[in-house]
Formats: structure tokens, C-alpha cells, sequence
């Protein structure tokens, strides 16, 4: 069995006081191919491959650098080490840097829009990682650093690049081969609308839920090879620029995440009445001719996938979304400035 910390001791040799404090960006992705269950929970490792979009400017700016004693400022706010999101933090820290590592302050905000309702663990834990590479000095590939945040949580992996991302699940007990990489498409129309019915936080983590679902869900085992059929059809249509494929497989991909989740014992839904009313109001549109689709991940609010063309359609037809071109002059990934 390898543990978290022989995984990062294979990428991260040398273990450095941090040279400078650095600033890194990541954005945040949501899941066209979902993610849903862990074969190694320790490491953070999939029983299946997953492809996403990334948001463009919303995201994670993160900022690590030398300090007298550890300290962590979360959206403006010190965070103590035990709450549970530092703890996650200074693990990884830890892994990465040896527990015998000079004191850090980070500090790290997100640009997401509180309102959308959207979780921030993606592009926290890619921020983290490259914010980091750049302040040890430790120059790491965006693939090994992909697969350093994949321990820190699992879609962190596809926050390394703008546009599209896969996460290969890999079949080695290490993990090293279990990492995102670029999808490179040749268009640029698709857009995001994040349709807001529920912005509170959720009842259940995603990894409870997961685990959950895997453990007592009879629909669970159909699902992961369903998924990687699902991610290299989807991964096809968007390199070949199919969008009504790709919308199409990605609404029944999230349908089909969600249905193992309902059939778990006991049952498990993050979708709300006002999650449906949206899909309702996206079915009867797409009758009329509105080419949009729709996933959904571990929360109430619903994303709708459409191309540019269709812009003011969806925002005529749901006023509320916030609507996110992916390819919009973002800020570039990884290290943004020398703080
Ligand atoms: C995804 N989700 O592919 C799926 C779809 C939610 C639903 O990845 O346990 O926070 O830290 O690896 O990455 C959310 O799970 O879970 C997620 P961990 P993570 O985007």
C-alpha cells in the first residue's frame, strides 16, 4: 500500500525552506463526465475517469510564502488549524513540504461568487499545489503537480488548465498514473449558466456521498464503466466539436451519477424541488428548439451547457443564472505574481 506521504516523497525530493512568498491561480471545473467513487480513499484514486470545463476567472488566488509561525487566511478570515479545512490544508502542506518544513503563511481567496453556490476544493487544492511549487522552487510538471492535488480532493486534478480537462483514473496502487491532463479543442463557444436553487451548504460531503453511494448503492456497480464510456465519448465530442453530443451524454452522465445516489440505502439526493423546476423549464425549452443541457454535481444548483449562440435565449428563459464564458480573457493558471 503507498501511502499520501511516499506519494509526494516520489515527486518532491528536496525539502526547501520556501524561497519567496508566490501567488498562484486556478480555476474552478465542474464535471461534463462525472467523478463518483474512490477505489483507494487514502490517496484519493477513481473508479472512473472524468472530463470537465473549467470557469474561466472564477477560481482560487492562493499565496504561500515564508512566516514565523503557520498561519492561514481564508477568504479574509484567519482560520484556525484544527477547523477542518485548515487541517485538510496544512496536511497536504505537509506532504509537500516535509513535517520538518519552516513556518508558512498562506493565504487564499476565491473569486466565485458566494451566490453560486459553488465549492471551492477544486481550485483550492490546484492554487495550493502550484502556489507552493512556486514558493519551494520545486518546478514540477502541471500533470505531477495535477496528481500531488488529486490527494487533497479529487477534481482538484482538472484545475491545472484552462478550457477543457480529463482526469485518466490510471491503474497503478500508487496513483502516479492517475492525473488530469489538456483536452485541446478547437472551439471555443461553450458556455456555463449556473442556474441557483439552493446556496446554503450542503447536508452531505461529497465524499461522504460518495463513499455512501459505493458502499450501499445496488445501482453503484453499473456506474463506473457506464462513466468511462461516458468520459472517452464525451472527450470525442469535444475534440471533433459535437455539441449536441457532448450536451447530450454529459445531462444523461449527470442523471445517471444522481440515480445511483438515490438508490443508495439510505437514500441520497442533493437535488431539491427547485433543482427539477429548472430541469422541467430546460426540458420544455430544448422542445422548443433551445439547444442546452444541464449536470448537476453534489448540490442543489444546476448548470446549464449551452453554445454562445444561444446566450440570450437561456438568460431570457432563466433570469437568475449567472452566466460564465470558460473562454473569456481568464487570468493564466499557476503563478499570477511575487507578493
Ligand atoms: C466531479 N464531484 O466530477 C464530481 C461530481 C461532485 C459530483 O468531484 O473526496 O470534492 O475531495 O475527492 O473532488 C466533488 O468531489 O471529492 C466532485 P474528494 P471532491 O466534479
Amino acid at each position: 500500500m503507498t501511502t499520501p506521504a511516499e506519494g509526494f516523497a516520489r515527486a518532491v525530493h528536496d525539502r526547501l525552506s520556501p524561497l519567496q512568498p508566490v501567488a498562484a491561480y486556478a480555476p474552478s471545473n465542474i464535471a461534463l463526465s462525472k467523478y463518483w467513487g474512490k477505489r483507494d480513499a487514502a490517496l484519493n484514486l477513481p473508479l472512473n475517469s472524468s472530463l470537465s470545463i473549467s470557469l474561466g476567472d472564477w477560481g482560487t488566488t492562493t499565496t504561500v510564502g515564508p512566516a514565523e509561525r503557520d498561519t492561514l487566511i481564508f477568504n479574509d478570515k484567519p482560520l484556525e488549524p484544527d477547523a477542518p479545512a485548515a487541517a485538510k490544508i496544512w496536511r497536504f502542506v505537509d506532504h509537500f513540504a516535509g513535517p520538518e518544513r519552516a513556518p508558512l503563511a498562506i493565504t487564499t481567496s476565491n473569486t466565485i461568487p458566494t451566490a453560486a453556490g459553488l465549492a471551492s476544493s477544486a481550485s483550492g487544492f490546484a492554487a495550493l499545489a502550484l502556489a507552493l511549487d512556486g514558493a519551494f522552487d520545486t518546478a514540477l510538471a502541471p500533470e505531477t503537480l495535477s496528481m500531488l492535488a488529486r490527494m487533497g480532493s479529487g477534481s482538484a486534478t482538472r484545475s491545472f488548465w484552462h478550457g477543457f480537462a480529463a482526469w485518466d483514473k490510471g491503474h497503478a496502487t500508487d496513483g502516479h498514473d492517475s492525473h488530469g491532463r489538456k483536452v485541446t479543442a478547437h472551439n471555443t463557444t461553450l458556455r456555463i449558466a449556473i442556474a441557483p436553487v439552493d446556496t446554503g451548504p450542503k447536508a452531505h460531503s461529497s465524499r461522504d456521498g460518495m463513499n455512501h453511494t459505493v458502499a450501499t448503492s445496488p445501482l453503484f456497480p453499473a456506474w463506473p464503466d457506464r462513466a468511462d464510456a461516458d468520459c472517452a465519448a464525451i472527450e470525442a465530442a469535444v475534440t471533433d466539436w459535437d455539441f449536441k453530443t457532448l450536451g447530450t451524454l454529459a445531462e444523461a452522465n449527470a442523471l445517471a451519477m444522481h440515480a445511483t445516489m438515490m438508490a443508495a440505502r439510505p437514500a441520497l439526493t442533493y437535488l431539491k424541488p427547485g433543482s427539477w423546476q429548472v430541469l422541467e423549464a430546460l426540458w420544455q425549452a430544448r422542445a422548443q428548439g433551445l439547444e442546452a443541457f444541464a449536470t448537476m454535481d453534489a448540490g442543489a444548483n444546476v448548470k446549464l451547457i449551452f453554445e454562445a449562440a444561444s446566450t440570450d435565449d437561456i438568460a431570457a428563459a432563466f433570469p437568475l443564472a449567472q452566466i460564465i464564458d470558460p473562454f473569456g480573457s481568464p487570468q493564466s493558471v499557476g503563478v499570477v505574481a511575487n507578493s
